[in-house]
C-alpha cells in the first residue's frame, strides 16, 4: 500500500540492505502442516513479505518445503507459543496452535526485515499475559471517542463497513504483535449501538469476527446496561429482577447462536452517566454476574470496568476525592464476582494523566480476576500531534511492586497471573487508530500500538528495546536514525511532561477537548480534577494525616512513602501533597522555580527533536519524514503556549520571578 499505511509491517524498510538471495531461497516453498483459516494467514503473510521485497512467491507444497509451518506441535509448550529452527531442507516455524505459528511467522518475517539471517531468527517465545486486548472507542456514526487519527474504520451512519480490507489489516497488525482480543465499539454505548447486539446487525458482527478469528483475535462488543430497558421493554435494567436476567440470558443466546466464538462484553457502568447496578442498590458484582451468567454458558468472558466514580462532584468539598473510587467501590467486593468476569482498571486511579499515582486497586483483588487498562490514544498525552513515546510510563507501572503479597508483587505480575493464580489476567488498552493512511495521526505513534502489544507479549522487555525494533521496522535500521529516534522517543514523555501540568497534579488543559493548556479549566467543574493553586501552594493533599486518606489504599510500605512528604518522590509530589510554591523539592530547587525549569527546558527540547528529525531527510521514507516534520511543528507551537501561560499562571499567583531571569508574561 505505502509506507504509512503498512507501519511496521512494511517489510521493504531496510530493503537495499537484504540480502535477497538468501531470502529467496529460503522462502522458495512452503508446507502447512494441521491448516486452518489461521495459517492461512500466515502464508499469506509470507506472500506480502516475498512481494514487497521483489521475492518470487512461495511454492506451496506438501512436503520437503524450505520453510516448513506447523501448527500444534506439542513440544511448544506454552500457550499461543512457537519455535523457530533449522529443519530438514530449510527452516521450520512450529506454534502451540495456529495462532502460535501466526507469531512466529510474524517474528521470522520482521526478523528477516531487520536483516537477520534465518539462522538468526531461531528462537522459541510465547506471549507472557493471557488477554492481550485493545479497545475500540468508535461509535456507529463513525466518530472516535477520543480518537486522534480520522474516523472509524468499523462504522459509518450506524452501519458496519461492508469492506472489511481495512479491518483485516488491522488484524494483522495487531496480532503481529500478538494482541489476541478486541472489542470493537465504544464503552460509552448509546442509543444506536444498543442495537449492535440484536439479529438486524448480527451477520456483520459474525463477518468481523470472522476476520479477527482468521489472526486469532477474538472479538468483544461492549453492551449497554439498560438495554434490557431499550430493547426488551422492561421498566428496570435491576439486575437481580428474573425478567431482566431472562433478557440477557435470551440475547446472549441469540448473539452465540449467529456467532459461536464470540469473546463476551465489556462493560461501563454506572461511570460518566452511564446506567449500572447502582440505581437499583444493588453493587458491581450484581450487575457483572448478572452479564456472566448469560455469556457463561458459551464460554463467553464479561470484562467490567473499574472507571466508576462520582462525575457530578462539588468543587466547593475538599475531602470527596476521585482517586479513592474505584477502590472503595471494587476492593469490599473481592471474592463475589463470578470466574468469568474480569475487572478491567486503569493503570491510575484518576484518568491516563502524563503523570500519575499507580491505581492502589491494581494486584488489591486476591480471589478476583483482574487486568490492567492502558490508554494508547493520547487523550492526554499530545493527541498524537506531540511525540509521547509511552511505552516508558507503561513499563513503570507494570514494574510497579504493589506489596500486595509483599516485596517482589509487582503489577506485571498481577498481568501475568502469577501474582494470585486467577482464572483469567491479562492488559488491554484503548486503541489510537482511525482511517488516517498512517492509521495514528502521526506516524510516531505507531510506535505505541506497537509497544503495547510487544509489553502484553513480554512485559519485561526494555522500553528502548521496543523503540529499537519499531525504529528498524518502520524507519531504518540505518544507525544514524536509531541514534536520532531512540533519544527522541526516550525522552519525549518526560518533554511533555515538562511543558504541561507539573508533578503529577495532572489537568490544567481545556475542558472536553482535553487538549491545549487551560490551568483552572477544570477547577471549579463537577469532574473532580482539581490542583487547588491559590497564591501560596499548589496540590491535593491525599495524606491521611491531613487530606483524603488516599494513601491509606496502598500497602506498606508504599502507603508510608507518599504520605510523608520526605519520602514522597519529586514525580508525583502534587499528587500526593498540597505544598507551598517555595517547598524545596529533593532535587533542591524550589517547586515555584521548578516549574519554570521544566517549562523553559520542555519547549527547548522539542526545538531539539525539530533540529534532529531534519537530519533525517534523506535516510526514511519521504512521507514519512513530511508528516513527523509537520507535526513537530505543531508540538513546538503548543509547547510555546503551554509554557507561557503555565509560567504567566504561576508568576501572577506568587509574584516569584524566575531566578534565571528569562521571560514570563507579568
Ligand atoms: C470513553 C475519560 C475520557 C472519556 C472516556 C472515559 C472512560 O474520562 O475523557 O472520553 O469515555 O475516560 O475511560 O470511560
Amino acid at each position: 500500500m505505502s509506507a504509512l499505511y503498512d507501519c511496521w509491517l512494511r517489510y521493504d524498510t531496510n530493503a537495499d540492505s537484504l540480502n535477497k538471495e538468501i531470502l529467496a531461497e529460503n522462502l522458495a516453498s512452503v508446507s502447512v502442516e494441521n491448516g486452518d483459516k489461521i495459517t492461512a494467514s500466515a502464508v499469506e503473510e509470507i506472500e506480502r513479505f516475498c512481494k514487497a521485497l521483489g521475492l518470487p512467491a512461495p511454492q506451496k507444497v506438501e512436503s520437503g518445503a524450505t520453510l516448513r509451518l506447523v501448527a500444534g506441535l506439542a513440544a511448544v509448550e506454552h500457550k499461543d507459543g512457537y519455535v523457530i529452527e533449522k529443519s530438514s531442507h530449510g527452516f521450520m516455524v512450529a506454534g502451540e496452535s495456529s495462532t502460535g505459528l501466526l507469531y512466529g511467522v510474524f517474528n521470522l518475517l520482521q526478523g528477516l526485515s531487520l536483516g537477520k539471517t534465518p539462522e538468526e531468527c531461531c528462537k522459541m517465545d510465547y506471549p507472557r499475559n493471557e488477554i492481550r486486548m485493545i479497545n475500540q472507542w468508535d461509535n456507529g456514526d463513525g466518530d472516535i471517542e477520543r480518537g486522534y487519527a480520522g474516523r472509524s474504520i468499523f462504522f459509518k451512519d450506524y452501519k458496519f463497513m461492508e469492506d472489511l480490507s481495512r479491518i483485516k489489516d488491522y488484524a494483522r497488525i495487531l496480532a503481529s504483535v500478538g494482541i489476541n482480543a478486541i472489542s470493537i465499539n465504544n464503552v460509552n454505548v448509546h442509543f444506536h449501538e444498543t442495537k449492535f447486539i440484536t439479529p438486524e446487525y448480527l451477520p456483520m458482527v459474525k463477518r468481523y469476527n470472522d476476520v479477527f478469528n482468521s489472526y486469532g483475535i477474538t472479538m468483544y462488543m461492549c453492551v449497554n446496561f439498560a438495554a434490557p430497558i431499550q430493547l426488551g421493554g422492561i421498566d428496570v435494567s435491576d439486575p437481580l429482577d428474573e425478567r431482566v436476567r431472562a433478557w440477557w440470558k435470551e440475547a446472549a443466546k441469540t448473539i452465540y447462536e449467529a456467532v459461536p466464538n464470540f469473546g463476551g462484553f465489556l462493560v461501563k457502568a454506572d461511570s460518566e452517566g452511564r446506567p449500572g447496578p447502582f440505581t437499583y442498590g444493588r453493587n458491581h458484582a450484581d450487575g457483572s454476574n448478572m452479564l456472566a451468567e448469560a455469556v457463561g454458558p458459551y464460554g463467553g468472558l464479561v470484562i467490567w470496568r473499574c472507571f466508576v466514580y462520582n462525575c457530578n462532584q462539588d468543587w466547593r468539598d475538599r475531602k470527596t476525592d476521585r482517586a479513592r473510587a474505584a477502590y472503595d467501590h471494587f476492593m469490599p467486593l473481592d471474592g463475589k464476582f463470578a470466574d468469568n468476569v474480569i475487572l478491567q482498571i486503569k493503570n491510575g486511579p484518576m484518568d491516563f494523566q502524563i503523570r500519575e499515582a499507580v491505581s492502589p486497586l491494581l494486584g488489591a483483588m486476591p480471589n478476583t480476576n483482574q487486568i490492567l487498562e492502558f490508554e494508547v490514544t493520547q487523550e492526554y498525552t499530545g493527541q498524537q500531534r506531540h511525540l509521547c513515546y509511552l511505552i516508558p510510563l507503561w513499563k513503570e507501572v507494570l514494574d510497579f511492586d504493589t506489596y500486595a503479597k509483599g516485596e517482589g508483587s509487582y503489577v506485571k505480575k498481577m498481568c501475568d497471573g502469577s501474582l494470585h493464580s486467577p482464572k483469567h489476567a491479562g492488559l488491554a488498552a484503548v486503541s489510537n487508530i482511525g482511517d488516517d493512511e498512517c492509521w495514528t495521526g502521526s506516524p510516531l505513534a505507531q510506535a505505541n500500538l506497537y509497544g503495547y502489544g510487544r509489553l502484553c507479549w513480554n512485559a519485561d522487555l526494555t522500553a528502548e528495546e521496543i523503540a529499537k525494533e519499531w525504529v528498524g521496522l518502520t524507519l531504518s535500521t540505518n544507525k544514524a536514525v536509531l541514534d536520532v529516534m531512540l533519544p527522541m522517543m526516550m525522552t519525549s514523555r518526560r518533554t511533555y511532561e515538562n511543558y504541561t501540568s507539573p508533578l503529577g497534579v495532572g489537568w490544567m488543559v481545556t475542558p472536553s477537548v482535553h487538549y491545549g493548556p487551560s490551568v483552572d479549566g477544570y477547577e471549579y467543574d463537577r469532574w473532580g480534577t482539581y490542583h487547588f493553586a491559590d497564591w501560596k501552594g499548589i496540590g491535593v493533599d491525599r495524606t491521611v494525616a491531613t487530606g483524603t486518606g488516599y494513601t491509606s489504599q496502598y500497602a506498606e510500605p508504599n502507603a508510608s512513602t507518599y504520605e510523608n512528604l520526605d519520602t514522597c518522590p519529586d514525580d508525583l509530589l502534587l499528587f500526593f501533597h498540597h505544598v507551598d510554591y517555595t517547598y524545596k523539592l529533593k532535587s533542591g530547587k524550589t517547586l515555584i522555580q521548578h516549574i519554570y525549569d521544566t517549562h523553559f527546558e520542555g519547549v527547548e527540547t522539542v526545538k531539539g527533536y525539530i533540529r534532529d528529525w531534519a537530519t533525517l531527510e534523506n535516510m526514511i521514507q519521504p512521507d514519512i519524514f513530511a508528516l513527523v516534520k509537520e507535526r513537530l511543528g505543531i508540538q513546538l507551537e503548543n509547547a510555546r503556549e503551554w509554557r507561557d501561560i503555565v509560567n504567566t499562571y504561576f508568576y501572577r499567583h506568587t509574584g516569584i520571578p524566575d531566578a534565571n531571569g528569562r521571560k514570563i508574561y507579568p
